[in-house]
């Protein structure tokens, strides 16, 4: 009996992601996969489908920690991703624009954790990889200047619930690629636990350093960078048991607010921290400087415009 339900389950997951591919349903009209940007240096969004999944990962998954617990959770609605993490270029412009403190950004990377100047200290680059040291207040006073130069309050950070289901993009297994983890799909680190560092091999060419976004495969759902490159900020509190986390694709506002997690793993983590289920550790939101974490954004759909646009 027991067996028949989970393979009921099973099948429904499969069938929902299947459905989820292929667009829409009656009270979604936005059609999944589209892309659209908000202004010329806005970060380009993926629309990214309503559907239910399993969060956290099997007690016979390898690499699987505690707070994995899983349950299901359905995202009803359609809602937006940022296709990359949010890059140096869309950043500079916030700053330009004199709402993201830059200036500030720049300081905190040159100096290492305690304070100190950092004498090894290196620029892996602008442009097009992904902004980096950034606290998490950063990344919300980037979200309002989005939705300043937009005139909406749509943009926002992910929940965590949507950052593994957009990140697993209908599949199941540890990585969205397969069971194995990959540096043809994403750019990480050493297979050594507890010993951070870079690491090549395939498509991954980046050893010590952030990749220019998008440079390896994207997901099921078109995103690029949702696994490795680096960490992202998401918008919960923090609750350690992941059974406990909505099952709605919303936000946990009642956790530990004085901390903020992220998701995706970066350049010199390792391929345990890669898995789609895994969840990182927690920072207090004032953290600058870390030079492996980022943030993408996503951005609420508005179900009367979505079917406008369906008519069209
Ligand atoms: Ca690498
Ligand atoms: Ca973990």
């Amino acid at each position: 009996m027991k067996r028949l339900r989970m393979l009921s389950k099973i099948i429904t997951v499969i069938m929902l992601s299947l459905m989820a591919g292929l667009a829409t349903s009656a009270d979604d009209a936005w059609c999944a996969g589209k892309t659209f940007k908000d202004c010329a240096l806005c970060p380009e969004m993926v629309v990214v489908p309503p559907g239910t999944f399993i969060m956290g990962s099997p007690e016979t998954e390898k690499y699987r920690e505690e707070d994995e617990g899983r349950h299901e959770v359905t995202i009803a609605y359609s809602f937006a991703v940022s296709k990359a993490p949010i890059t140096w270029d869309q950043w500079e412009a916030c700053a330009r624009d004199a709402m993201c403190d830059g200036q500030a950004v720049e300081t905190a990377l040159r100096k290492e954790n305690q304070g100190k100047p950092d004498q090894e200290y290196v620029d892996y680059g602008r442009g097009n990889r992904p902004v980096i040291g950034i606290s998490w207040y950063d990344a919300q006073v980037f979200v309002g200047w989005l939705n300043k130069k937009t005139g909406q309050e749509q943009y926002r950070l992910l929940s965590e619930s949507e950052y593994e289901y957009a990140a697993r993009a209908g599949t199941t297994a540890a990585y969205w690629w397969g069971e194995e983890p990959s540096h043809d799909y994403a750019n990480y680190g050493r297979e050594a636990e507890q010993e951070l560092g870079g690491a090549t091999e395939g498509r991954d060419v980046w050893g010590d350093e952030t990749s220019p976004v998008c440079s390896l495969p994207v997901n099921g759902f078109g995103l690029c960078d949702m696994s490795g490159n680096v960490y992202q900020w998401i918008e919960d509190c923090y609750e350690a048991d992941g059974t406990k986390l909505p099952t709605d694709g919303s936000v946990v506002k009642s956790g530990n607010c004085t901390v903020r997690g992220f998701r995706g793993n970066s350049f010199m983590s390792d391929p345990k921290s890669l898995r789609s289920a895994n969840r990182a550790f927690v920072y207090s939101p004032d953290t600058r400087g870390r030079s492996y974490l980022g943030f993408r954004v996503a951005k609420t759909l508005d179900r009367l415009r979505g079917e406008e646009e369906q008519r069209k």
